[in-house]
């Protein structure tokens, strides 16, 4: 493990300390302090003041009850969290994940991460995450519509357009949006529509929103090649997960004129040599609420399921890891550097374990992180804030356009930022700076906050 600057060691000590337990939070904090030694070298005001050690520690964090019935009149109990986890730059921004995995770990690293990202985007928005550990999983609609105004019966107190502005994340997309939205606007008997985004067109949402992430993720792997005078045409690209993030990416990849040779869910993945067949994938994600074993099976002799291998065995160029953290380790990389692969870049939210990041350092493998990779979605989302607050919408060329505009500055910020901090090339360097910096610069401005 590389060693921290000696004034960032006791930060993380009393983060071990105070969150015991939380091994993903310490993993998301441990990962940004790595970066932040020359920060504090070249301005020991960020340290002086005690930005860093506030930084880490939620403004808010909320825990509740959620109760609800079952089809059958069980009465099942899930527990909900907000996390808030800063206000300096705007109103707390992020995801709310449903997935029975969900613990207040979980939670506090993807706010402390959105910090970060929401600062690279260069847009007004603050840094939150929340959800539950509700498995949305072979749950009916009107099981997923009961959890979602129970959940909403509480959570609404705690957000809206100035507060706190929730959106998807893993297990929540334009459903549960929709049935967290009805129950809001029904309890506060207000049509706020910027309390939540990833809304669907016909109430409120933006063109682009549902694409935002994985496209912004294509877009993003295009400024890495751009660099080297390349381009996506003609790369064979693995990406894991077969969700929201993964669907928009494969389909940006094969409209940049990459392929798409495999994608994966929890139960394994499945490799299509001839390229994913995005509409038979969306079909069956989509519509059928399916599973990528039923995309190989309607796809015939063209695919193979594997149920018991890792999606990283599949030879490509570039690996997208796009479904949950810490899928992808020492041991897939391994393979992928064997197999060639020259890009590795993050979809999901911290995928790539920090021994496989520096085992792909080691072998001159491009890396570039999730704050940097995937902030499209969440900036898109600021744009649905925009065109909510002005009551106006946007069609999709110019809102695509914005995120590709958007993709390109956090591109460039990153390569700068590392060059001055002496990191050529190290995104990850690059995006932690850069984001640490506009939030630390806000939070000297506003006081002791
Ligand atoms: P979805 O729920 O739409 O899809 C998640 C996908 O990942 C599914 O294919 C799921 O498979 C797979 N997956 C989830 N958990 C696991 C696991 N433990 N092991 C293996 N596979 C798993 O979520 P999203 O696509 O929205 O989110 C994917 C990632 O992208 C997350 O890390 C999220 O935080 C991040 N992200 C999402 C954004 C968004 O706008 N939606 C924005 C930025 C980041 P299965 O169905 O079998 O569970
Ligand atoms: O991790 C993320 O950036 C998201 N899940 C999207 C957050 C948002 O508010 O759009």
């Amino acid at each position: 493990m590389p060693v921290l600057d000696e004034r960032l060691v006791p930060i993380f000590e009393e983060v071990l300390s105070r969150n015991p337990g939380e091994t993903e939070f310490h993993q998301a904090v441990r990962e940004v302090l790595e970066s932040l030694g020359p920060v504090v070298s070249k301005h020991p005001q960020y340290a002086d003041s005690a930005v860093i050690r506030r930084l880490c520690e939620p403004e808010r964090q909320i825990i509740f009850r959620v109760p609800w019935v079952t089809d059958s009149g069980k009465i099942e109990v899930n527990r909900g969290f907000r996390v808030e986890f800063s206000s300096a730059l705007g109103p707390y921004k992020g995801g709310l994940r449903f997935h029975p995995s969900v613990y207040l770990g979980i939670v506090k690293f993807l706010g402390f991460e959105q910090i970060f990202k929401n600062a690279l985007t260069g847009l007004p928005i603050g840094g939150g995450k929340g959800g539950s550990d509700f498995d949305p999983k072979g749950r009916t609609d009107a099981e997923v519509m009961r959890f979602c105004q129970s959940f909403m019966t509480e959570l609404y107190r705690h957000i809206g357009e100035y507060t706190d502005v929730p959106a998807g994340d893993i297990g929540v997309g334009g459903r549960e949006l929709g049935y967290m939205f009805g129950q809001y606007k029904r309890i506060t008997n207000r049509y706020e529509s910027g309390t939540l985004t990833g809304k669907g067109l016909s109430w409120g949402g933006a063109q682009v929103r549902t694409e935002a992430t994985g496209y912004g993720t294509a877009f993003f792997v295009n400024e890495m090649l751009r660099t080297e005078q390349d381009s996506l045409d003609g790369k064979k690209v693995v990406v894991s997960g077969s969700g929201n993030v993964a669907i928009y990416a494969i389909e940006k990849v094969h409209q940049l004129g990459g392929i798409v040779v495999a994608c994966s869910d929890s139960a394994g993945y499945v490799h299509d040599p001839a390229g994913i067949d995005l509409e038979l994938l969306k079909e069956v994600k989509n519509v059928q609420r399916g599973r990528v074993s039923d995309y190989a099976v309607a796809r015939g002799n063209q695919a193979s399921f594997v149920s018991d291998g890792s999606i990283w065995d599949v030879p490509c160029d570039i690996a997208l890891p796009c479904a949950t953290q810490n899928e992808l380790d020492s041991i897939g990389v391994a393979t992928l550097i064997r197999n060639g692969c020259c890009i590795v870049a993050e979809g999901a939210n911290m995928p790539v374990t920090p021994d496989a990041i520096r085992t792909l350092a080691d072998a001159n493998v491009r890396f570039a992180p999730a704050k940097a990779v995937n902030a499209g979605g969440v900036a898109t989302s600021a744009l649905e804030m925009q065109q909510n607050a002005s009551r106006d919408t946007w069609t999709f060329d110019y809102t695509q356009n914005r995120l590709a505009e958007i993709m390109r500055s956090i591109h460039d910020r990153c390569l700068e930022t590392a060059d001055e901090y002496g990191s050529p090339g190290n995104y990850v360097a690059g995006a932690n700076i850069s984001g640490f910096t506009r939030v630390a610069d806000s939070m000297l401005a506003l006081g002791v906050i």
